[in-house]
């Protein structure tokens, strides 16, 4: 069987890039390794950038998000017992949306299903070939079954640990890697969230994160070491802990209770380059991690995938190869404005081993003088709430 484009992976890279090549014509096929209820029941991001939620708009998927998501229009940041807020809509006249990726794979879904594009759950053994002639392959294994699909194009959407990158011959692809002495500890609990803007904590136990996805549903993080796990932590030391972190007036009136879901992610920089080879092309954590400071893992899967539905509908619709040349120089231009500003906010707000009393007293530094500049603010605020795409 030929089409058009197989897409490997069905996370939000893969499953939006799908919905935007329908909708303009351009026909896939996407894989998925899991199944359908655990790539929906997954929590991860909160944060929707003002760009990314105009897309999902433009495109279609944005009345679930506006009718049950929130608008932010700023953050805070605390340290050294003090708080101050940064004010996105002052600065940079826009907001970001709070709608969980939970809630954005399901409307994904749900479109997709609309639409009938083929997403092949539970397959495995995905292997793919070709990739510098005009007939790339994919080969697959799906209930037993050993299948293989000719197209014109392969996406590689199938996050960090897939199989796509890894088709870049080792001497084209280069790593650029920074992995951090330390993780999140993620709790999810039925509680009425401690402040409706997030709050990010720098303080000497180690960073803190307040973040929600409704009124009756809290998203908390603190920050802990790489040889811990999440047994260790029942609920009421994980709620001591996050208390003890959090500034004055915010520890107070915590509410605390059961926790829903507890996990730990580790924290990493990665970006693989170049973005393309041939006829394949990797978007989202495929080929980019960053630490989840910054807010910018899914946003950057959205603008990928914005940049290559724009560029293989151009190769359709008007025979140019332009789009498809530039992708992975353009998309890799917005990568690392992203990294760089996710590494930066990590180094300022996490307890950094290494750096000691020093880089405590130059953190302090940083965030003084964040609070009182509107120009440091006005950067700050412009990276959070996404660069053009
Ligand atoms: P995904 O979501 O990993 O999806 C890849 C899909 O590919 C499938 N797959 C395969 N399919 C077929 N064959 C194979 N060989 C395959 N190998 C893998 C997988 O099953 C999966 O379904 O990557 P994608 O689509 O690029 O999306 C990226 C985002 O999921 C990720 O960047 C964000 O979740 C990161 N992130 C955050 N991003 C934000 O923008 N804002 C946030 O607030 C934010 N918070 C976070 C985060 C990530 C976190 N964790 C758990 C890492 C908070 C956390 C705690
Ligand atoms: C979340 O709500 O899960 C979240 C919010 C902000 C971040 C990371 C994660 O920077």
């Amino acid at each position: 069987m030929r089409v058009p484009v197989v897409i490997i992976g069905g996370g939000p890279a893969g499953s939006l890039l799908a919905h935007l090549l329908h909708r303009q014509g351009v026909e896939s096929v996407v894989l998925e390794q899991r199944s359908r209820e655990y790539v929906l029941s997954r929590i991860r991001a909160g944060v929707l950038e003002h760009g990314a939620c105009e897309l999902l708009r433009e495109h279609g998927l944005g009345e679930r998000m506006d009718r049950e998501g929130f608008e932010h229009h700023g953050v805070s940041l605390a340290f050294a017992g003090r708080r101050f807020r940064v004010d996105f809509e002052a600065l940079t006249g826009v907001g970001v949306r709070i709608y969980g990726q939970t809630e954005v794979q399901k409307d994904l879904y749900a479109a997709l299903e609309a639409d009938d594009i083929p997403l092949l759950d539970e397959v495995s053994d995905v292997s793919l070939g070709g990739l510098e002639s005009e007939r790339p392959w994919v080969g697959f294994n799906r209930a037993g079954q050993e299948q293989r699909l000719e197209c014109d194009y392969i996406a590689g959407c199938d996050g960090f640990h897939g199989v796509s990158r890894l088709a870049i011959p080792e001497g084209v692809r280069q790593e650029h890697e920074r992995e951090y002495p330390f993780g999140w500890l993620g709790v999810l609990s039925e509680t009425p969230p401690v402040s409706h803007e997030l709050i990010y904590a720098n303080h000497p136990r180690g960073f803190a994160l307040c973040s929600m996805r409704n009124e009756h549903l809290s998203r908390y993080y603190v920050q802990c070491t790489l040889d811990t796990t999440a047994e260790e932590w029942p609920d009421e030391r994980f709620w001591e802990e996050l208390k003890s972190r959090l500034p004055g007036g915010a520890a107070e009136t915590l509410v605390t209770g059961p926790s829903i879901e507890k996990s730990i992610a580790p924290l990493r920089s990665f970006v693989s380059e170049p973005m393309s080879f041939g006829r394949l092309f990797l978007a989202g954590d495929a080929a980019h991690i960053v630490p989840p400071t910054g807010a910018k893992g899914l946003n950057l899967a959205i603008s990928d995938v914005t940049y290559l539905s724009r560029a293989l509908v151009e190769r359709y619709r008007d025979g140019s190869d332009a789009g498809l040349e530039a992708y992975s120089d353009k998309a890799l231009a917005r990568v690392w404005k992203a990294v760089r500003f996710s590494w930066w906010m990590t180094n300022l707000m996490h307890r950094l081993p290494e750096t000691g009393a020093f880089g405590q007293r130059v953190q302090d530094a940083e965030l003084d003088y964040l609070s009182g500049s509107l120009a440091a603010q006005t950067a700050f605020a412009e990276n959070y709430v996404g660069l053009p795409v």
